[in-house]
């Protein structure tokens, strides 16, 4: 099964107008096979240039299609200024400011509706790990959102990222990785197995210019979550740039 390797920068709250400018023009001067996804702050998703070489996404978008939720951006509304996807459960967005699989869920129907793409993260926390329970903490967090869902599956793109190794500058090794990443497909498989094979499995947590290469070399690993690495034009360009 071919999976086109999707490469996304996630920048959290971080960047600028000038950031915007030079991400942008770095990525427009390279030759890249891979799918490119820039995920700045929804406020500069219409600061980027249309470009043929990066798709844009956000970062977070609302449980609720519209109304009075003071604050809140809805999916239809960064369709609007050009994201064609969404990165939704981040560890951050779950340990920070309370999701649950459950809201998880209801921003990806939200995201689906509106014709984006939503990016599910998932990982353990370092005692998981520690416990042996990795796979266990994970199968329950899939099930949560696929297994009443399977629908969604042919849908998402799965990002797997450990807490532990989330702006750590600990990464998982190719090894860990990759186990993780063919142990999410198998359990997946039991709830399609075509969407299975399909899906994409993002890697996410400390990856740079020097780890990507053999993380990425792993059969299950389609593609990198990228932050801290992602702010910096040509550091994320030649992260985008290795096969
Ligand atoms: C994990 C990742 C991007 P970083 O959160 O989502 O960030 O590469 O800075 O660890």
């Amino acid at each position: 099964t071919f999976r086109r390797p999707l490469i996304a920068a996630n920048w959290k709250m971080n960047g600028n107008r000038e950031l915007v400018q030079a991400t942008a023009t770095m990525l427009q001067s390279i030759d890249c096979p891979h799918e490119i996804l820039i995920c700045p702050p929804v406020i500069f998703l219409a600061d980027f240039p249309k470009s043929t070489k990066y798709c844009l996404g956000a970062q977070n978008t609302s449980s609720e299609k519209a109304g009075p939720f003071t604050g809140e951006i809805s999916a239809d509304m960064i369709r609007a200024v050009g994201a064609e996807y969404v990165i939704l459960g981040h560890s951050e967005r779950r340990s920070l400011y309370g999701e649950t699989d459950a809201t998880v869920l209801q921003k990806a129907q939200q995201a689906i509706a509106a014709g984006v793409t939503p990016i599910i993260c998932f990982g353990e926390t370092l005692s998981e790990r520690q416990q042996e329970k990795t796979m266990w903490v994970l199968a329950q967090h899939l099930d949560a959102v696929y297994a009443a869902h399977p629908d969604l599956l042919a849908r998402s793109v799965i990002a797997y990222e450990p807490v532990w190794a989330i702006g750590t500058g600990l990464t998982a090794t190719p090894e860990q990785a990759q186990q993780v990443h063919a142990f999410i497909r198998q359990h997946l498989a039991r709830i399609d197995q075509q969407a299975a094979a399909q899906v994409r499995i993002l890697y996410g947590g400390s990856v740079n210019a020097e780890n990507w290469q053999t993380l990425f070399s792993q059969p299950d690993i389609d593609g990198a979550l990228v932050g801290g690495a992602s702010l910096k034009p040509a550091e994320f360009a030649a992260i985008c740039q290795m096969a």
